[in-house]
């Protein structure tokens, strides 16, 4: 006679290869400055001996002051307001700001209010950017949408997409004005926005995976979903088969052995799991782990070194989330803020940490 949790313990951490644990180090170039967020940086490219990053950037007069109290220049959240910057580094710790990679569009362009948390894809010699877009800031049940950019270096010219490349699914009933509880219709997991994009070239497609929300959910109830397209820049088309995960909230994915790997955070039952799908589309959990690196990106590394579980998730950036949405009191004068929080988003490196053996 066995106990049952005797009987679901079939693997050791230390025996299983899907098992890892993550160590933080400061990244200089990225790291925290009162004035300007830093956050939800891309997976790292290494191109001719050089590394890449690009992530959300933000100057701003003012700490986020909510959506009641958002004007022109003043930010809603630490996303609104940004553009997406680009940072290289010969060492993977040491980062130089290049500048702007992808900004904002002219009033009345679908990415007029904010550029933000993207990833990027080296494919064929050429460059893709994939990232959120919105034209308004993000309040309560406005819609955001998926682009994508294109270059020949990752020093750009970075050349847009004309419209969105995946937007919120129709199903639902928005009115921009109600709080997403009251909607009657909530339809997909993906009705009110699509969130996150992340790139990957398998079996000959490109498959953009993200994270929806929908109308009437919290954004803490996030799923991902998968739009796969046979050119780089489109036409993406959703997976039946969506959501293809019940939990995560940003997305991080990488090649492994023909299918997917993926860090699950934050959000649903299967939160801080490492998973894998053979097909790209059927995930199961693969080992639970403690602390994963919050929006991360990972060095993406060619197909032949990809030999193991979680080569594909070596080392990488992700951001720590100063903001809270209890920092941010409606009503109260946002220079105040300055004063006294400091909730300035910025970027951190993160690396495996496995310990085997003599694990502890
Ligand atoms: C993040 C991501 C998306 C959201 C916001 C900025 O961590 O899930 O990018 O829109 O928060």
């Amino acid at each position: 006679m066995i106990s049952a949790a005797t009987h679901r313990f079939q693997k050791r951490d230390e025996d299983n290869p899907w098992f890892t644990r993550f160590r933080y180090l400061p990244a200089p170039g990225l790291g925290y400055e009162r004035g300007v967020v830093r956050r939800d940086p891309s997976c790292v490219i290494q191109v001719d001996g050089v590394y890449y990053v690009w992530y959300t950037r933000g100057a701003h007069p003012c700490p986020p002051v909510g959506h009641e109290r958002a004007t022109d220049t003043l930010p809603s959240m630490p996303w609104d307001l940004t553009d997406v910057w680009y940072a290289t580094s010969s060492d993977g710790y040491a980062w130089r700001e290049q500048g702007p990679a992808v900004k904002r569009g002219l009033a009345g362009s679908y990415d007029e209010r904010s550029i933000f948390t993207p990833d990027v894809l080296a494919h064929d010699g050429r460059y893709y950017l994939v990232y959120q877009v919105t034209a308004a800031p993000t309040w309560r049940s406005t819609p955001e949408s998926i682009a994508i950019a294109w270059a020949d270096s990752p020093r750009g010219p970075w050349h847009k997409s004309s419209a969105p490349v995946v937007e919120p699914d129709p199903s639902g009933e928005v009115d921009v004005r109600a709080h997403p509880e009251q909607a009657t219709i909530q339809g997909t997991f993906d009705s009110l926005r699509v969130h996150d994009p992340a790139l990957l070239f398998r079996d000959g497609r490109f498959w953009l995976y993200y994270k929806g929300e929908g109308i009437g959910h919290s954004n803490m109830d996030s799923k991902w979903g998968v739009a796969i397209a046979d050119d780089p820049l489109g036409s993406y088309e959703k997976s039946p088969l969506n959501p293809i995960t019940n939990s995560g909230h940003e997305v991080m994915v990488w090649n492994y052995a023909g299918g997917v790997g993926a860090l699950l955070t934050r959000c649903g039952p299967e939160k801080n799991t490492i998973q894998f799908a053979a097909d790209g589309l059927n995930f199961q959990a693969q080992s639970t782990i403690i602390a994963p690196p919050q929006a991360a990106g990972a060095l993406r590394i060619d197909e032949s070194q990809n030999t193991a579980p979680l080569a594909g998730l070596s080392w990488g950036l992700s951001h720590v989330a100063t903001y809270s949405s209890h920092g941010v009191v409606q009503g109260r004068d946002p220079l105040g803020l300055l004063a006294n929080d400091e909730p300035w988003d910025y970027i951190i490196r993160w690396e495996r940490h496995d310990r085997r053996p003599g694990f502890d």
